[in-house]
């Protein structure tokens, strides 16, 4: 046993005592100090049980008013002992704490159950009731049956599951058409009240509220829960998500108020760009924001009440007086409704409230992760371009709003515009966001100082234009506040290359800014919807970055419910445009591609089951479609699309384009592929036999059909005439890109031998490049790790370093603070790039930041061999040996996951940290099964296997602990030796 295994209490009193000492010692010293070795031995083992840490269901911890039935909970352990392991768990469920503590009238004990599963395990008592309290503790036993202490104590609660629960009616302050199709029209908010009086003591109130718009409610003048944008968005005509608040500590005896706030969010407010919706983008689901909550009160008498919304509310317009996602807010200081919200206040001169028509869309209690405030951001300079303009530069673009803090006279009026990047002479440039007015007005009530935060819109900026001012400003004039979906991240990754770091902060700074409610493209301009391209191409990085379960979740309803009958996803969920069908190759295998993602990362398969019927009916369209021409997409085959072939390799920055095909066809074959992977995790095994028999004729077609002798791409390119109707048609097509092959390899569709051809064919084109990417967002992701799957990740890391046109380094020589849509966003020789601009350029697009999961995949080398982390791999790229150091932290479903390394005078350091429950296979590069060093000892050097990349690595297996490693590298510094 190596000597830090030894229970240190052994080692210590050797140090202490020597033998002789010990047998000199009198007996009751001697007895004494052997009791104490055992009570310390006990201590060590105690330290070294297994303790359950987190807890989650359904992904949220402790969430209130589930109508799953069978809610999921996953749980992760620390352990300070090394290879531990779940062997049991018993989950006891109770109504109340006290019943759980005293295992008193128990609703569900799972009893003991033999079994290693520490995530998804699903509820298994009795069916659950209708505003029911889930309390709930875990206990686990470890690989010596050694019994681990109760969890804390968690809880979820169901929400009202039966329609005839609901007793509320939809209500809204006023119905007003626009009629207006041509000019901006932005009506002002509503703001709801009813007074209602408590007699008796409470013993539990919850509210359930929804909206078609977006609210904000209150209690007693105070601001119920910190969600922003709730309900957030959904096909409202299918789907509407309420939230529960527990208010059992807000309500007083006596009078109390609910009061509600109502923007048009969504529903009847600006959405998506111009040309989409003409003749009008606002109002795409109905015309005036409608409220629908209900308040149980049950009192400790047994008596029960509730409070809904119902015709005795009452309404009024207030002190906003426009309120828009995309064009802004304003606010009347003079308008103010002081109290509105509070039993004092006098609702006489307001209006009585209207029944709204409602949604026919089923209500459901919301499974995502709401809106919240994650930062706030401090100005770093303050210019004036202008004589009366000033312009605070918050250090860095993302979304939200500002607040702001000034003085003055009343009706004085502040006006304040958004942008993400400045034109040469300092002055806002807002050309990108096309429609998007983003501008948000406040008109002072005068006298003191002023504070003021808008509601119910959102802006993407760096640079906030403030005009309006009396006085000179300061930095606490404008504050920028952070906000987005509410997802954990808790990942990190950092390294020796301060570029690298940047860049990674840019990503996570992108995809913190366009998680909103959905995963948006961008979040300044008329666009901000969920494009499936972007979703798909950037799914595997945000699911490193991020736990994405009760996301993912959410928006997988929206892409079934935007799919069209005949099987197709649409380019973007939701789609907010009933009569728009349009849908592209690339894009709509979103809809198989990032639940397939997320299962590999969860193992979720009930969110597969869910899904299952949706991406079958999708299968289906494909594989008809295909079958006409033997399954696979030869030239031209989708001129049914818009823009004809679909939008291919977009933004990609090839003299010829990728022929949409090529693409088409890989992108099919990955999801039979994965489609016959996620049929077998739900025992469709027959399903699963055909896709992979499809599978096998479409990759055999494609190749004979596509692969020259040369192993080379080669298209019919006047099958393609002069390219009419494609998008930048006119540049031709070829299938020799950088893309075309980095997709083969990634997507793994060709056999070993052809793969090594392609890989060469890839790198040829690398070289030829001047060790710059070409891809567009179809094929960015694959360049990386495919280069490493050819054992060239110091190429992979050379473009990934490279601060030349195009590539991400020239970005953040260029203040890039995310990542930008183009590769040609901004150059120093053509700015924005003239017209392009005003049409199309985002500066917080996620897209090109899909090459981040390489940062965690290859470069730490932490993925996953089965689903769910359970057994994972460790296997770190070193690349060109230009980065010295790496340090990155996966926090799994099974708890964090880290691997760091460092490179010093040509030996490998590598430290990492395994999880309680999880293998991995460490793979320590190490040329032809060199000497390792494990915790400073030498590894047996017959217990090492050598991987298969070129015999570089040596692979060890370890359980759960901490572990250093050192090898020699030498050898390892020219990928072609
Ligand atoms: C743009 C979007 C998105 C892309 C589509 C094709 O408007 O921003 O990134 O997927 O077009």
């Amino acid at each position: 046993m190596p000597y830090y295994d030894f229970p240190y209490s052994i080692v210590s009193l050797h140090y202490i005592l020597n033998i002789k000492q010990l047998k000199l010692m009198n007996k009751p010293v001697l007895f004494l100090l052997i009791g104490l070795l055992f009570v310390s031995c006990d201590q060590k083992d105690l330290n070294e049980n297994i303790v359950v840490e987190s807890v989650t269901v359904n992904y949220l911890q402790n969430p209130l008013g589930l109508d799953d039935r069978q809610p999921s909970i996953t749980w992760t352990m620390s352990s300070k002992g090394k290879n531990k392991r779940q062997s049991a768990y018993q989950i006891r469920v109770a109504d109340t704490e006290i019943k759980l503590k005293e295992n008193k009238n128990i609703t569900w004990d799972s009893g003991k159950l033999s079994s290693s599963q520490n995530t998804q395990v699903r509820y298994d008592g009795p069916a659950l009731k209708s505003g029911q309290q889930c309390y709930f503790q875990i206990k686990v036993w470890d690989e010596n049956d050694t019994a681990s202490d109760w969890s804390e104590t968690h809880f979820w609660t169901i929400g009202l599951l039966a329609k005839e629960d609901w007793k509320a009616d939809w209500i809204s302050f006023k119905t007003t058409d626009s009629g207006v199709s041509d000019s901006l029209f932005l009506p002002a908010a509503s703001y709801l009240r009813k007074p209602f009086s408590v007699s008796e003591k409470i013993k539990r109130a919850t509210l359930y509220v929804t909206s078609l718009g977006v609210f904000e409610m209150s209690l007693n003048g105070q601001k119920i829960g910190e969600d922003l944008l709730t309900p957030g968005w959904t096909d409202y005509t299918k789907r509407i998500y309420y939230k529960t608040y527990d208010l059992s500590e807000g309500l007083q005896d006596g009078t109390n108020v609910l009061g509600s706030i109502l923007g048009d969010g969504w529903y009847s407010g600006y959405v998506g760009p111009k040309e989409l919706s003409n003749p009008r983008n606002r109002e795409l689901y109905g015309l005036q924001p409608a409220l629908f909550c209900q308040l149980e009160i049950e009192y400790e008498s047994g008596k029960k009440e509730s409070i809904v919304s119902d015709e005795s509310w009452k309404g009024s317009e207030g002190p906003i007086f426009y309120a828009d996602l995309l064009m802004g807010t304003g606010y009347n200081a003079n308008l103010e409704l002081t109290d509105w919200d509070k039993p004092t206040y006098s609702d006489t001169d307001w209006s009585n409230v209207q029944l709204h028509k409602g949604s026919q869309g089923i209500l459901q209690a919301y499974p995502g992760n709401s809106i919240q405030v994650y930062d706030e951001l401090e100005p770093v300079a303050i210019t004036q371009p202008k004589e009366g303009t000033f312009i605070f530069d918050l250090g860095q673009n993302f979304a939200g709003h500002a607040r702001l803090k000034v003085s003055g006279n009343k009706n004085d009026t502040i006006v304040m515009r958004f942008g993400e990047r400045l034109h040469p002479d300092g002055t806002l440039m807002t050309e990108n966001l096309r429609f998007a007015r983003a501008t948000d007005t406040y008109i002072l009530k005068g006298g003191e100082m002023e504070e003021w935060e808008p509601k119910f819109t959102y802006h993407g900026f760096q640079y906030v234009e403030v005009t309006g001012l009396k006085t000179a400003p300061d930095t606490s004039t404008i504050t920028g506040i952070a906000f987005g979906s509410s997802i954990p991240m808790n990942s990190s990754f950092t390294s020796s290359d301060p570029m690298l770091n940047r860049l990674y902060e840019n990503v996570c700074w992108t995809q913190r800014s366009n998680f909103m409610e959905v995963p948006t493209d961008s979040p300044q301009r008329d666009e901000r919807l969920g494009w499936l391209g972007d979703v798909q191409i950037f799914s595997k990085s945000a699911l490193y970055n991020a736990n994405l379960g009760a996301f993912n979740g959410k928006w997988f309803a929206d892409v079934r419910d935007a799919q069209y009958d005949f099987g197709a996803y649409s380019t973007f969920a939701p789609r907010p445009y009933p009569e728009l069908v349009w849908y592209s190759p690339g894009w709509m295998e979103a809809g198989v591609m990032v639940p397939y993602n997320t299962y590999k990362f969860y193992k979720d398969t009930k969110m597969i089951e869910k899904h299952y019927e949706s991406m079958t009916r999708f299968m289906e369209y494909h594989i008809e479609k295909s079958s006409e021409t033997d399954y696979f997409y030869p030239e031209n085959s989708w001129t049914e699309v818009g823009p004809k072939g679909g939008f291919g390799d977009w933004l990609s920055m090839t003299e010829k384009h990728l022929a949409h095909d090529i693409m088409a066809s890989m992108y099919y074959q990955y999801t039979l592929k994965i489609m016959a992977e996620m049929s077998e995790a739900i025992g469709k095994n027959t399903a699963a036999k055909r896709y992979r028999d499809i599978y096998n004729i479409s990759v055999k077609n494609f190749i004979a059909h596509y692969i020259n002798e040369e192993r080379k791409f080669v298209i019919d390119e006047t099958a393609y005439g002069d390219g009419k109707g494609y998008f930048e048609g006119e540049k031709g097509f070829t299938g020799h890109t950088q893309s075309a092959y980095a997709t083969a390899i990634y997507f793994d569709l060709f056999p070993e031998n052809l793969k090594q051809q392609a890989g060469g064919h890839l790198v040829q084109l690398i070289e030829a490049n001047d060790y710059l990417p070409s891809s567009g967002i179809l094929g960015i992701r694959q360049l990386l790790p495919a280069l490493a799957a050819i054992g060239r990740s110091d190429l992979a890391n050379r473009i990934l370093l490279n601060k030349d046109y195009p590539s991400w380094g020239f970005q953040i020589e260029n203040g890039a603070t995310t990542i930008w849509e183009r590769w040609n966003s901004y150059t120093p020789e053509k700015g924005f790039n003239g017209a392009m601009n005003a049409k199309m350029n985002s500066f917080n697009h996620y897209a090109f930041g899909a090459f981040s999961q390489y940062l965690f995949s290859e470069i730490a080398g932490i993925a996953t061999e089965d689903a769910g982390f359970n057994t994972i791999k460790i296997q770190p790229h070193l690349g060109n040996h230009k980065l010295t150091h790496v340090a990155a932290t996966y926090e799994s479903i099974n708890g964090p996951i880290k691997s760091s390394w460092s490179i010093k005078n040509d030996r490998f350091y590598l430290e990492v940290h395994i999880p309680v429950n999880t293998i991995a296979k460490i793979h320590i590069p190490n040329k032809n099964n060199g000497q390792i060093k494990e915790n400073g000892k030498l590894v047996d050097q017959k217990s090492l296997k050598s991987s298969t990349i070129k015999k570089n690595y040596s692979v060890l297996i370890r359980g759960s602990g901490d572990y250093n490693f050192e090898s020699n590298i030498e050898t390892l510094k020219d990928p072609m030796k």
